[in-house]
């Protein structure tokens, strides 16, 4: 799915801004057949729960709605109108006027609709998008909606960060030509010094495809036409972790030969292309053939009063503190994130795993947290892994591959963060969704992220996986404050992984909750020290272990959970706090991963 952009043939409207907003209590009746009776306004993006003072919004279970008006610009006559929606989290549904345009399971991946048949260029009309925070069994992630005392409904659900919703991200009106591109695929190579932009265009209508590929200069570097081919860029410049070098891929459409002669240019697209390859060789992740060792995070989309609303502010600063701690990378975790994140990646050379928004697959646990006190039963457990949600899950593949197959930051794709592998059945269900995303998508590795109850003896699903992806708790969950026990296991552990599998690793999590400000001389959970010293005692054991190719630190900034004894505002494993202020082991995390970046 192309990204709208502004082009010599393309124009777009932001919807940004505040919009109308109710939550659907029972008592909107048709919300979108008339102007929505309602005070509140919301702003688009934002998650809704944290704007307002009243709870019963905050922790609102169903629809909630959002109505503006919009005027289609008056030049766009003869051209194909679309509304696009960058995420609706979990459910959205579009209706122009009283006509119902687009419905879209899935909270964090774009959708769009054609309207060109319900609008008018030049007038104005009304556009009320629907947002369902619901979770089932069935739904990725998954939940279940419990009945409380009095009727009330709670939303309760498997993973660690709370369930905001809302327009998280842009909304945007586009205009296209009838005839156009509408879908780009590039896939690179190397060959010695040249690079190979193998490229496939997709059309609705009948058109000449003509590509050019641009370097950062703006030369030429190479051009071909046809729907297909392969671009070949002598001297090539490759995208590289920490040096980021981007070519620019032109597609016109012509009408006419290609031959330039009388062509007429129905649509324009560009993207940009980064040349680089990516391979797992044994126990090794080779980018553009060379070794490469993840530095980095786990992160989440969120802050203070936003929520998961998307905030180039935080894009550019959390990007920032990235290089002044020395990282190169970090996971997607639990969900794609905006593709503005995707795009400024590819720009400044920081290597994404990229991760569906299957996450909570597992009744073993609780927010997070080993379920020690069976909350409730049920999730993702027992009706789990059916096929209603394998069929959801496949979607979530299929739709990130979709977006997020053309940028060069992107070097591998998790299907899944901490199921219950353990559980029998698991291999059945995660074999073909592992087939599914090499069918998608042949030229990256795909992983999934193992949980800490599914050791190497116990995981019916990492022989699927290309890497080994580990998160492990010791010295936190277990062997609590102990880090000379934590220590012992940890290391055994890995070992275990190294000799049974052969495989590459990283570990994608490890850390402890630190309250800044908190401090002690001895290892005493939840200072500032203790996430310091644990964090020491990680690095060693990775130092020599060999199969270990990364280092992703959870997380990178506290973020907010549902409530819970054992967080305290949520989760506070972060490196800088939700505001993004440096807690002690910032400062160390930074000293290794400068000295690795820089090779000293
Ligand atoms: C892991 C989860 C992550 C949690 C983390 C924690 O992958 O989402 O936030 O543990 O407990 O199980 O801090």
């Amino acid at each position: 799915m192309l990204k709208p952009k502004a082009t010599a043939t393309r124009e777009l409207v932001s919807l940004n801004g505040l919009w109308k907003f109710a939550v659907d209590t029972g008592d909107l009746a048709e919300p979108w057949a008339g102007p929505l009776t309602t005070t509140l306004e919301a702003p688009v993006p934002a998650s809704y729960n944290d704007l307002f003072t009243d709870s019963a919004i905050r922790d609102h279970v169903g629809w909630a709605w959002y109505q503006r008006t919009v005027r289609v610009p008056r030049g766009w006559a003869g051209e194909r109108v679309f509304i696009r929606l960058d995420a609706a989290t979990h459910e959205g549904v579009v209706y122009v006027d009283d006509v119902e345009v687009v419905r879209h399971e899935g909270g964090y991946l774009p959708f769009e609709a054609d309207i060109t048949e319900h609008v008018a260029p030049g007038a104005e009309f009304r556009l009320t998008v629907g947002v369902n925070n619901v979770l089932t069994p069935d739904t990725i992630p998954p939940g279940l909606v419990k009945e409380l005392p009095g009727g009330r409904k709670q939303q309760g659900y498997m993973h660690d960060f709370y369930n905001y919703a809302g327009l998280h991200r842009s909304v945007q009106l586009y205009s296209a030509p009838a005839t156009r591109v509408t879908d780009v695929t590039v896939v690179t190579d190397v060959d010695g010094a040249t690079g190979l932009v193998r490229y496939a265009v997709e059309t609705s209508g009948d058109a000449e495809a003509r590509v050019t590929l641009r370097d950062e200069q703006g030369e030429v570097a190479a051009t071909a036409t046809g729907a297909e081919g392969v671009l070949e860029v002598a001297d090539v410049h490759l995208w590289q972790p920490g040096a980021a070098y981007l070519y620019d891929l032109s597609i016109e459409l012509v009408d006419g030969d290609g031959d330039g002669d009388g062509d007429v240019v129905v649509d324009e697209y560009s993207l940009h292309v980064g040349v680089r390859t990516v391979e797992v060789r044994e126990d090794r992740f080779l980018i553009n053939g060379e070794p490469f060792y993840f530095t980095g995070f786990g992160k989440h989309e969120d802050s203070a009063v936003r929520g998961k609303g998307h905030d180039d502010a935080y894009l550019v600063h959390d990007f920032e503190l990235i290089d002044w701690i020395g990282a190169n990378s970090f996971r997607t975790s639990h969900y794609p994130y905006a593709e503005e994140v995707m795009d400024y990646a590819d720009r400044h050379g920081i290597v994404v795993i990229d991760e569906t928004a299957a996450v909570g697959l597992n009744s073993r646990i609780s927010g997070g947290i080993a379920d020690l006190m069976s909350a409730f039963g049920g999730g993702g457990g027992e009706e789990g892994f059916g096929p209603k949600m394998a069929e959801a899950h496949r979607r979530e593949i299929r739709e990130l591959i979709a977006r997020d197959k053309n940028h060069p930051s992107v070097v591998m794709w998790s299907i899944a963060n901490e199921p219950d592998t353990m559980a029998e059945g698991t291999d059945v269900y995660f074999e073909p969704l592992f087939d599914y995303a090499r069918e998608l998508d042949p030229t990256r590795p795909v992983t999934f992220v193992n949980v800490m109850m599914a050791p190497p003896d116990v995981c019916r699903v990492s022989k699927f996986a290309d890497v080994l992806c580990l998160n492990r708790y010791y010295g936190w969950y277990v062997d609590t404050g102990d880090l000379a026990t934590a220590e012992v296991h940890l290391e055994a552990e890995l070992r275990g992984w190294e000799q049974m599998y052969g495989k590459p690793m990283i570990m994608t999590e490890y850390g402890a909750d630190t309250i800044p400000g908190l401090h002690s001389v001895w290892d005493q959970p939840w200072t500032e020290e203790f996430q310091a010293n644990l964090l020491d005692m990680y690095h060693r054991v990775f130092d020599r272990v060999d199969a270990m190719v990364g280092e992703q630190v959870w997380n990178f900034a506290d973020f907010q959970t549902s409530v819970g004894i054992f967080r305290v505002d949520g989760n506070k494993k972060g490196v800088f706090s939700r505001d993004r202020r440096p807690k002690a082991v910032a400062h160390s995390l930074r000293a290794r991963w400068t000295a690795l970046r820089d090779g000293r």
